[in-house]
């Protein structure tokens, strides 16, 4: 199935391009658009980084390592276009335009930070693995039925793959010929569980096969592969062509979350192997070197502009209050249900019990 389903490359780790067919769609202009948002995705992240650390914020998820999956797809994206992100992918969010503020605020348990932006259709993260896929495929579903040419993205990791809600989206997709793509980030760990343990199959992609759907697997260190193969993937759901699955390979560096401790659980040279190797905004700056398109002076400024932009994020996070932990219990429902109701009984119960 390997040799059915090889990962797909456009730009290989020395920063050279293998597929010649797209050497003219890869303008100066693109590049610099790709590199600002790889540079602004990963300063964000390592920001979140340390204000977790100082309490600033809650538990945080990084991403480090995937920011060509996530910048790549969500640059492919057109304005109507929805877009359903898991907890991991604030990078494609904030890429598609939902503020570094409002994406702070999320992490510091606001609930103004699950509002979408004005204008856009980006669904609250779903934290609960895999239950975003179904809501992906109804929303395609509804689109197709008022005859728009909006399309949907839906990302999920490589353990949600082990999911019936997995199943079930790609089976109605595939039935009702829906517009929706079905990103998946393989970065090949489930938090502790590698995906050896998490499936027989050698691939992700080849899943595609049981609902007769195209099934692709790119190298998702490879901006210009994730961003051309899903532009072709939303440009099929747009024109009635029906539903793909991408596989992209990749990678987290670090921790699954701020509470986590990946050594426990894998072998740290691992992630440092690939940094060197196979790291997305290496091989992008490779690949400008090459071209006569890298400039020190720009890229400094474009670090510098990052940087302004995410302290003044921070500084606008930090007007907020504290989160209440009220609404954790009052937005599930518009009603809140007995149960819950009883759990937030309980909450205030042993909260006023430790503040004597
Ligand atoms: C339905 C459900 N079961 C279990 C969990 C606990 N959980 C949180 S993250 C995670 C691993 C998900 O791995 P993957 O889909 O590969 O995504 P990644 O975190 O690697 O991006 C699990 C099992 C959950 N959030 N939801
Ligand atoms: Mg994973």
């Amino acid at each position: 199935m390997e040799s059915q389903f090889p990962i797909i490359q456009i730009m290989n780790e020395q920063g050279c391009i293998v597929r010649s067919e797209y050497r003219e769609q890869i303008t100066k202009e693109l590049v610099m658009t790709m590199y600002r948002h790889l540079i602004r995705t990963r300063m964000f992240d390592r920001k979140c980084i340390s204000l977790q650390r100082q309490g600033r914020i809650g538990t945080y998820v990084p991403y480090e390592g995937q920011e060509a999956c996530q910048v790549g797809s969500a640059l492919a994206l057109r304005d109507g276009d929805w877009m359903f992100p898991t907890y991991r992918d604030h990078g494609a969010m904030m890429t598609f335009g939902r503020s570094l503020t409002q994406t702070l605020l999320y992490w510091k348990g606001r609930t103004e930070g699950c509002i979408p932006p004005e204008g856009r259709k980006i669904v609250p993260p779903s934290v609960p693995i895999a239950t975003q896929i179904p809501h992906a495929a109804g929303t395609a579903y509804a689109e197709k039925r008022k005859g728009t040419k909006n399309a949907v993205i839906v990302y999920f990791g490589d353990g949600a793959t082990s999911e019936g809600d997995f199943h079930e989206g790609l089976n109605f997709a595939s039935v009702f010929n829906v517009p929706v793509v079905f990103f998946n980030q393989n970065n090949q760990y489930a938090i502790s569980v590698p995906i050896t343990r998490q499936m027989k199959s050698k691939t992700i992609a080849q899943k595609a096969m049981a609902y007769d759907i195209p099934g692709i697997r790119i190298d998702g260190n490879d901006i210009f592969v994730v961003y051309f193969e899903t532009q072709q993937a939303l440009e099929r759901a747009r024109n009635g062509r029906g539903p793909t699955l991408i596989e992209a390979v990749t990678w987290r560096y670090g921790a699954h979350t701020t509470s986590d401790d990946p050594s426990k659980y894998r072998d740290q040279e691992e992630s440092k192997r690939r940094r060197e190797t196979a790291d997305p905004i290496k091989r992008m700056e490779r690949f400008m070197q090459q071209e006569g398109w890298w400039d020190e002076k720009w890229a400094n400024q474009v670090q510098e502009e990052a940087s302004v932009e995410i302290e003044q994020a921070v500084a606008e996070m930090e007007r907020y209050p504290k989160a209440n932990p009220a609404d954790m219990f009052d937005y599930v429902f518009a009603q809140p249900t007995w149960t819950i109701a009883e759990q937030k009984n309980a909450y205030f119960q042993w909260k006023r019990g430790i503040e004597g």
